[in-house]
């Protein structure tokens, strides 16, 4: 048999559930989630091997309306993909098929040439009756290979998605080692890490007023212990004071839930020091956004 992979784009609007999906195919947590849109920023490769195949997929962030040169960024590295994979994964949220961004990404996919599958997630959360219209919908559009329904979350229709995916991939080489998993350094996960909890616990526009920056690590008494010394950035005075809490509750919060994710996910006892920094309107300087990752 030849051996087949490719590269697989997860496109979406924001909060359909694309990193849930990701994570779920790789059976690792490698991309952050919450229930706020606009949760990832950059692209997150995860390696999926299996007998005979290696399939690359590449977690983009959620295609919007942009305001800032953040989400310029953001939107700009999910549009790239189009050009740079193999296939495309196109993906919906059941219960919001009329989501405005749905018609540039099926342009973009039809524009592209390459083959196409939708996926129409959580399905958990609606009834046979509903999903029926949403494919029939989808169909009409003559684009997609399959329109699968799937739950991303719970695990329904995924490996039903994967096996129409793995039907479509070419002769090709394994990109990656048996062993990897993802291209991002442990660095990276220990920043988004701490990012997502910002997502959890801090309200309004404060997630997306924050970056986060791992400094440097420490691995002290013969591995035992790592100490991650990191930098928020905000962009406000203000912001920094309700990031701060009252008698530094909301770091504190914030710090605790990172801390705890980190150990389980590193397998280590850590400390973790958070400091936050203001740097103004960050996510509207072509120069800072380079020096945070974006
Ligand atoms: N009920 C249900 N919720 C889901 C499912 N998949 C994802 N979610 C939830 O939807 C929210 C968004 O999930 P993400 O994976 O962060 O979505 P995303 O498309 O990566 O979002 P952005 O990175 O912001 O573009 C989270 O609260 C998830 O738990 C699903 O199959 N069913
Ligand atoms: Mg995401």
């Amino acid at each position: 048999m030849t051996f087949v992979s490719g590269f697989i784009a997860i496109l979406g609007p924001p909060n359909v559930g694309k990193s849930t999906l990701l994570n779920r195919i790789i059976g690792a947590k490698l991309a952050i989630v919450s229930p706020k849109p606009q949760t990832t920023r950059n692209r997150i490769l995860g390696v999926h091997h299996g007998e005979g195949f290696q399939m690359v997929f590449m977690d983009t962030p959620g295609i919007h309306k942009t305001r800032t040169l953040l989400h310029k960024s953001m939107v700009d590295s999910a549009r790239s993909a189009f050009q740079e994979v193999d296939i495309l994964l196109l993906m919906v949220d059941l219960n919001h098929p009329d989501a405005p961004e749905i018609p540039s990404l099926i342009g973009a996919a039809r524009h592209s040439g390459k083959p196409a599958f939708l996926a129409i997630n959580k399905i958990d959360r609606g009834t046979r009756s509903e999903i029926l219209p949403v494919i029939g919908r989808f169909s009409d559009e003559q684009l997609f290979e399959a329109i699968i329904p799937v739950s991303a979350l719970q695990g329904d229709g995924v490996s039903e998605l994967l096996k129409a995916v793995r039907a479509e991939l070419k002769p090709g080489p394994p990109f990656f080692p048996p062993d990897m998993r993802t291209d991002q350094p442990d660095t990276f996960l220990m920043s988004e890490i701490i990012r997502e909890k910002i997502y959890v616990f801090a309200r309004q526009e404060l997630p997306y007023s924050s970056a986060v920056v791992v400094e440097r690590t420490e691995e002290v008494a013969e591995k035992s212990l790592l100490k991650i010394f990191a930098t928020v950035h905000v962009e406000t005075q203000s912001q920094k004071g309700i990031l701060v809490g009252r008698q530094g509750n909301m770091v504190k919060k914030i710090g605790r839930a990172a801390r705890m994710e980190l150990e389980r996910r590193f397998n280590v006892q850590v400390y973790l020091k958070l400091t936050i920094k203001v740097s103004k309107n960050w996510s509207r300087d072509t120069r800072a956004l380079r020096r945070l990752g974006y």
